[in-house]
């Protein structure tokens, strides 16, 4: 940046690190709110272009001088709509090449201030509340492989820009092996600019797992928080996650995590009080449900108040230095993505901490729909790693797992040092958990059949997925694969046929079946299967019926023919 603009510029001011920004740059969007606050106009001409790219790279502009302009791209959180078809064929190639990279839009992103104002949706209560006058400081581990460069540096602004200095110690980066080039010299250079933050390299690619463990490693705060590398903190998030953790060192806390759009960067607020507990299902995979009545009633109805969840989803908390350690950090055997999180809840619970979310605080972070970077070759990791966590934590109830992956463990090696470290502290056993902590989770135990549920007269097995997402969809008729997975059912004491919380329903009309959120109230739920091996609906008086050519199951008169036989294994007398 040329000295002459330098002085141009609005200086900063509100203490003496925030100086080191004050040679910083507008990008170009700004450059004419840049000469209304003085900066020479043959600033821009004279630039080269190299360093044009360089100051857009750098353009911070700090939260204490006036929002410069309002009506900004993406400022107030609002989202930025490009219009593809307008775009030149140069651009849409850049805006094409964003969303292939990044698997959300990282165009829309580079249009947006590092800066950039957001809403304050805080419960006014928030506003309120007296929080510790002697607050633990901590230090924000972020760790990135891969990350878009307006992403990452905007999650690294908004929590300079949006916690209090003295609480802030540091901010520490963790390259998990990354090849953008932005990420770099441009990014040395640029973290060198800034107070507080450092960066960590990894010398070979570790894993989200192993890479925050490292950051732990060289961090000094009394708490830790950790963030993906695509989030932005809200006015005030960081004050009531640490005093929680200041009443209590062994308080887990998680932030609401609203939503930033993948496609347009709008941040969308999450109804913080009803859905973000976290909790689970037999293929111990975290999913969000609404906090429950005795929880609610626990807290006396007042909904910005810290409310205990079962899981955590993972990306967004607050842990004191000292109980994670006390835990064993997390598994270092898990690899790249995944399981982490429900290891974490699960001994938080069961070695004698709690869980909770804590309304006041929002962070805002890029929901995608696929994982846009390079996951190992030929291993499962997810599975591995979740195989482990069963191993470790699930005592008996590790079986419900194993079903849904046909008992076909893998190779996931060696446990035995986190069984120990259970040992040693003492932890409770899963059953305590799932009776204290989830007592809403259904439990498989005392089903009456399960498995797959295949035709007697041709291999097909009825088939669906029962994520929440995707209920409401037909059941299907499969060729049998013997992984569970989509073709493990259940059926459950209350007449239920089911996996977690999709229920086969059958409402008349047409002859299909759908997959919907149990209910519990029998019904169109309601489904026996008799010693004939059919599978009667009494609520229809109809039974279920694979076509003649295999493609569909449907919904027919009881006719005991050898397509309406179906085999189940029976777990237990009915
Ligand atoms: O090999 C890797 N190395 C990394 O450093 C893979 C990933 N990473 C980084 C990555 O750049 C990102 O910053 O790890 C972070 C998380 O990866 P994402 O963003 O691809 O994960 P996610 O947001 O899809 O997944 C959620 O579940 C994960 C399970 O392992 C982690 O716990 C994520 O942190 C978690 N994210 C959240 O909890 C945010 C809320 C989303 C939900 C639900
Ligand atoms: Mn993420």
């Amino acid at each position: 940046v040329p000295v002459e603009a330098e002085k141009n510029i609005v200086p900063f001011q509100k203490d003496n690190d925030n100086q080191i920004l004050k040679d910083a740059m507008e990008n170009g969007e700004r450059k004419e709110t840049a000469i209304k606050y003085g900066a020479d106009e043959k600033y821009e001409t004279e630039m080269k272009a190299e360093d044009k790219v360089k100051a857009a790279l750098m353009a911070p502009v700090h939260p204490d001088k006036p929002l410069i302009d309002p009506n900004a791209p993406g400022e107030m959180g609002k989202p930025v709509i490009i219009d593809v078809n307008k775009l030149s064929p140069e651009e849409r190639k850049k805006y094409d090449e964003g969303m292939m990279k990044n698997a959300f839009n990282q165009y829309a992103s580079d249009m947006i201030s590092l800066h950039r104002s957001l809403p304050d949706i805080r419960d006014p209560e928030c506003k309120q509340i007296e929080y510790l006058k002697d607050l633990p400081d901590t230090s924000v581990i972020i760790i990135f492989h891969n990350e878009a460069w307006s992403v990452l540096l905007r999650t690294v602004h908004s929590v300079l820009d949006r916690s209090p200095t003295q609480l802030l110690k540091e901010i520490i980066l963790v390259d998990d092996f990354s090849d953008f080039d932005h990420l770099k010299q441009p990014l040395d250079e640029y973290v060198a600019r800034l107070p507080k933050v450092s960066l960590v390299r990894l010398k070979e690619r570790s894993g989200l797992i192993r890479a925050r463990i490292a950051g732990f490693d060289v961090s000094t705060g009394e708490v830790a928080i950790f963030l993906d590398s695509h989030c932005e903190a809200t006015e005030g998030w960081l004050e009531p996650l640490l005093d929680r953790i200041g009443r209590n060192y062994t308080n887990v806390v998680v932030p609401v995590i609203d939503v930033i759009s993948d496609e347009n960067f709008q941040i969308q607020y999450s109804a913080a009080k009803h859905v973000q507990a976290g909790g689970f299902e037999w293929n111990l995979i975290f999913n969000w449900h609404y906090v429950p009545e005795n929880e609610r009633k626990r807290r006396n109805y007042l909904d910005y108040t810290p409310f205990r969840t079962p899981t955590m989803a993972g990306g967004l908390f607050a842990i004191s230095r000292k109980f994670f350690e006390k835990l064993g950090k997390y598994d270092p055997g898990f690899d790249i993505w995944g399981g982490e999180n429900l290891e974490l809840s699960f001994k938080t619970w069961m070695c004698g901490g709690t869980l909770e979310t804590v309304p006041c605080s929002h962070v805002g972070h890029i929901f995608r729909k696929r994982s846009p970077y390079k996951w190992r070759g030929g291993v499962n990791v997810v599975k591995r790693n979740t195989v482990r966590l069963a191993e470790v934590w699930l005592d008996e109830f590790k079986e419900y797992y194993y079903d849904r992956i046909s008992h076909n463990l893998g190779d996931y090696g060696d446990v035995s040092d986190r069984k120990a470290l259970r040992d040693n502290l003492q932890c409770k056993s899963f059953r305590w958990y799932l009776n204290n902590v989830y007592p809403e989770l259904f439990i498989p135990s005392d089903s009456m059949a399960s498995g797959e549920i295949r035709n007697k007269a041709k291999p097909m097995c009825a088939d669906g997925n029962v994520e929440a997402n995707q209920l409401n969809k037909p059941l299907i008729s499969y060729p049998c694969h013997n992984d569970g997975g989509n073709q493990y059912w259940l059926l459950s004491t209350e007449n239920e046929i089911r996996r977690d919380s999709g229920c086969w329903d059958y409402v008349g009309g047409s002859a299909e079946i759908k997959l919907f959120g149990c209910h519990g109230q029998r019904g169109n739920q309601e489904w026996i299967y008799r010693d004939d091996e059919t599978i009667y609906h009494p609520g229809s008086r109809r039974c279920v019926e694979l076509s003649w050519d295999g493609k569909n199951i449907m919904m027919k008169e009881c006719s005991n023919h050898v397509l309406q036989k179906w085999l189940w294994k029976r777990v237990s007398a009915k």
